[in-house]
């Protein structure tokens, strides 16, 4: 998903936005907490080289990622551009893409499958050394178009490089249409444990009307998955706005009690509060018995 992309952005903009804060703050005088505001997403055009990028990737996951796969990676192309060029930046429904991922079908091993929501920044440590825990960017849809943006323009044959419009701004958006093709496969096939790693520093960890919430949740088969076992992650200093027992969490568990599924939470989970110490060692949090000891 466009994730990479919009840390540099995010990076970018921050660096724009801590700038002009600091000029606000000054001029005023007024020491404002820093509020984290919402990201602005700068709508930007198709990604360049994408036929390049995504080709690339193709081979090198049938290649190097995953040799057992048997796909073709001239027809996944030729498919995906069959469903998005010569349709408007808008109308791209997810069923056009349906011939692309009939032509990459892949079966994941049971227990393995890890669903998340608003915790991007941890998933890539978690998978880094959960190494056998599977996300969809690990599937080779999700490998080929991570970070990537593509739109097409009725009028052309190409994709469109000048701009392609907010995922907000249509019904049928060409990217999260692909995205939720891909996690309605990748729920579908979901089985044996599932995890779900769910933000509990922000209102609504668990939001119906995200992707985890609106797309891979509705296809999870509580006839092929054995527990979905969620856990709530917190920043280190908080805020420790929701959890297992408070606030949209609650909403979630009561949707799979009421679907069948066995279910866990956990709102203190020791291998991700040691990922999060990894980037803040010093963090009181983080210490560990015999440092609490020695400081005496
Ligand atoms: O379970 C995962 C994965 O398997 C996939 O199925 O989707 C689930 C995660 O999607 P989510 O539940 O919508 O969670 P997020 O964190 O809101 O969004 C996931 C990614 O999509 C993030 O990289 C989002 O970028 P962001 O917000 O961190 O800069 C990205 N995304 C969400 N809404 C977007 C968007 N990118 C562009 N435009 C949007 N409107």
């Amino acid at each position: 998903m466009v994730r990479r992309r919009c840390l540099e952005q995010r990076a970018k903009q921050r660096v724009t936005m801590a700038t002009n804060f600091r000029i606000s703050v000054a001029a005023s005088g007024v020491l404002a907490l820093c509020m984290c505001v919402a990201p602005l997403r700068t709508p930007s055009g198709t990604t360049p080289n994408i036929k390049h990028i995504a080709m690339g990737r193709c081979f090198n996951y049938i290649t190097l990622v995953n040799p057992g796969i048997r796909s073709d990676c001239e027809e996944i192309w030729q498919a995906f551009e069959e469903a998005v060029l010569g349709q408007t930046s808008c109308d791209v429904a997810a069923e056009r893409y349906r011939r692309m991922f009939r032509a990459m079908p892949q079966m994941g091993a049971c227990d393995r499958f890890l669903l998340w929501s608003k915790t991007r920044m941890l998933i890539q440590d978690y998978t880094a050394v959960a190494r056998d825990l599977w996300t969809l960017e690990d599937t080779l849809a999700g490998y080929m178009f991570n970070d990537l943006v593509w739109c097409g323009q009725r009028e052309d044959s190409d994709f469109n490089f000048g701009s392609c419009p907010e995922w907000s701004a249509c019904l049928h958006h060409p990217v999260n249409s692909l995205w939720r093709q891909a996690s309605k496969i990748f729920g579908e096939m979901a089985c044996g444990n599932v995890t779900v790693l769910l933000n509990g520093s922000i209102e609504k960890a668990f939001n119906r009307n995200s992707m985890f919430g609106s797309v891979e949740l509705d296809s999870l088969n509580p006839l092929r998955v054995r527990y979905v076992n969620i856990k709530v992650v917190t920043n280190l200093d908080g805020p420790f706005i929701e959890s297992c027992t408070k606030g949209s969490v609650v909403d979630l568990i009561h949707i799979l009690q009421a679907r069948g599924f066995r279910w866990t939470c956990s709102d203190n989970d020791r291998i991700l509060t040691i990922l999060q110490c990894v980037r803040k060692p010093d963090h009181s949090a983080c210490r560990t018995r015999a440092d609490s000891q020695a400081v005496k």
